[in-house]
């Protein structure tokens, strides 16, 4: 086994001067200098499976919203959830390992620590969004994988979504959890059956146009939209996914997001819904411009306060006992919080920012809603939700298309992770059958105007903080000067962390008005520089 894996390992050469980390979006930088990164990951994909008894494991490769030069790769876990928090040590040991005799240590060690019998399969799958270095990479991987032995399927190009898709349904193959059939037709048919399940009384279709960010979800919802075409009529812009110098180019969700401005490539029609998906479809944010060309923007805020609002009507035709709730990270816009918690009676938890954290604590509801406010989150339904739903007995037939409509949205709703696909087909849905205009839908409650920006410091890591990342413990002091610049200001909030996935430090600042808001967010740059 160790010739074997020092013979692989010596083909992918670790970098020198560089120090990687598994961080919330996992490995992510120039794609070029990922090659062992990529190869090692392989072997901690072969450890998790053995240590897990031969379920199988997720590999993504993708840069998500990132530019076409960078690369990145993620490990996905047996219920197509992210790899569990304590395993990503372990992965950034095995990528900083100097020497083939050291990466040698690290492996036996963990085989070690884990009691891994490698006798024992393993077994993994992986995906690569449509980035150039995206070939180079999975050739990469697959030598890691061969170096340990492990079984491996090559799921080709794949948004992010449908890779975790993949992994959930092959874990529970034949279960009576059995999550759908691990194939794109699976997918697509799982989405499609769904949505005309729910829309079964609506016969206008929907029209809507979608920037793809010329990445990998353009080709795949205009192919789910084939399945559609009587409910849904999709135009896909900015769909040059086979280019992928174009990835992200001028377009798509972060762009819309943190320039809250319209995409390039889309000439908007008055009143009109869009949609913008990041480069792996996992992120999704809507939009429209009015008639005096104000542009609009519906972001994650939007969309979870949308689907609770409507989840939690549902639950009460219903007339099932289920607890519903809402989970924001500190980003969520002041006003769609105190809009879920004054109008809609729900509770709202905050937690740091990254998907991981909020996917945990959205499963102490028995649906829980979760967003981050650029537009990555999904609504989770727990099994005993299920169960209950399943069990209730109906006595109106307003109760039984409500619990059946419940269902279908389960299943309509990506369970493992935010998905820029489904999440499309749950809003339009919602749309449809409250016979909603994209401007009654952004008229909900009305956002705080606020600001998102960044400072290049000297170590980022010298800001830490707590409560839900709200406040900063260290540099000491700087907490207290930023609450007194924020008092100064009508609604005023503004909070301090570094990126995780970017070397700078990151202030958000809200406020009453714009003029305030830039004023705010100004000063505090100051107070962080
Ligand atoms: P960082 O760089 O840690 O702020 C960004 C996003 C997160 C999340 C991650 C993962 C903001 C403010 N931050 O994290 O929401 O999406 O990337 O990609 O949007
Ligand atoms: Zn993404």
């Amino acid at each position: 086994m160790s010739n074997s894996l020092t013979e692989y390992s010596l083909k992918h050469a670790r970098p020198s001067n560089i120090v990687y980390g598994y961080g919330t979006a996992g490995f992510r930088m120039k794609a070029t200098l990922l090659d062992s990164v990529v190869f090692r990951v392989g072997l901690l994909a072969g450890l998790r499976s053995r240590f897990l008894d031969g379920k199988t494991i997720g590999i993504m490769i993708t840069a998500s919203h990132n530019p076409p030069e960078d690369n990145g790769v993620k490990l996905v876990d047996p219920m197509g959830e992210m790899l569990e928090a304590s395993w990503e040590s372990h992965a950034t040991s095995l990528a900083n390992a100097e020497t083939e005799a050291d990466l040698i240590l690290v492996y036996e060690g963990l085989v070690a620590k884990f009691s891994i019998d490698l006798s024992r399969p393993a077994r993994v799958v992986f995906a690569k969004d449509s980035r150039e270095s995206g070939p180079a990479l999975v050739a990469a991987l697959v030598d890691g994988l061969k170096a340990v032995n492990a079984e491996f399927h090559d799921c080709g190009m794949l948004t992010t979504p449908q890779l975790h898709y993949n992994v959930r349904c092959l874990n529970t193959q034949g279960t009576e959890r059995s999550y759908g059939v691990p194939t794109e037709a699976g997918y697509f048919n799982k989405l499609t059956s769904a949505y005309k399940t729910i829309l079964s009384s609506v016969t206008q279709p929907y029209s809507i146009t979608i920037d793809a960010a010329n990445g990998i979800g353009g080709p795949k919802v205009a192919e789910l939209a084939k399945e559609l075409s009587n409910l849904l009529a999709v135009t896909v812009v900015n769909n040059n996914y086979d280019k992928p110098e174009l990835l992200n180019h001028a377009c798509g969700a972060d762009y819309v997001k943190t320039g809250q401005k319209l995409p390039s490539g889309v000439t908007p029609e008055p009143s009109k819904l869009y949609a913008s998906f990041d480069g792996d479809a996992d992120r999704i944010v809507f939009y429209f411009q009015d008639e005096t060309t104000k542009f609009h923007l519906l972001d994650g805020d939007k969309i979870a306060t949308l689907a609770a609002m409507y989840l939690g009507d549902l639950i009460k035709q219903a007339e099932v006992d289920l607890n519903l709730g809402v989970v924001q990270t500190a980003y969520a816009n002041g006003s769609s919080t105190d809009y879920i918690q004054k109008n809609l009676n729900l509770p709202v938890l905050c937690t740091p920012t990254g998907v991981k954290h909020l996917h945990h604590a959205a499963l102490q509801f028995d649906i829980g809603v979760y967003f981050e406010a650029n537009g990555h989150g999904t609504v989770l339904f727990g099994e005993n939700c299920i169960d209950a739903l399943k069990a209730a007995d109906a006595t109106s037939p307003g109760q039984l298309t409500a619990i059946a409509t419940l269902l279908a949205f389960s299943e309509l709703i990506n369970q493992t992770v935010g998905d820029a696909i489904s999440d499309l087909l749950m809003v339009l849905a919602i749309l449809s059958l409250k016979n909603w205009t994209c401007a009654e839908w952004a008229h909900i409650y009305t956002d705080l105007p606020n600001r998102l920006a960044k400072v290049i410091v000297n170590d980022r890591r010298i800001f830490t903080t707590t409560d839900a990342e709200r406040k900063l413990v260290t540099p000491e002091g700087l907490q207290g000067k930023i609450d007194e610049m924020v008092m100064k200001y009508s609604n005023g909030r503004s909070f301090v962390r570094a990126s995780g996935t970017e070397d700078a430090v990151r202030v958000y600042a809200e406020c009453g008005t714009v003029g305030e808001v830039d004023d705010l967010v100004k000063n505090v740059v100051e107070i962080v520089k």
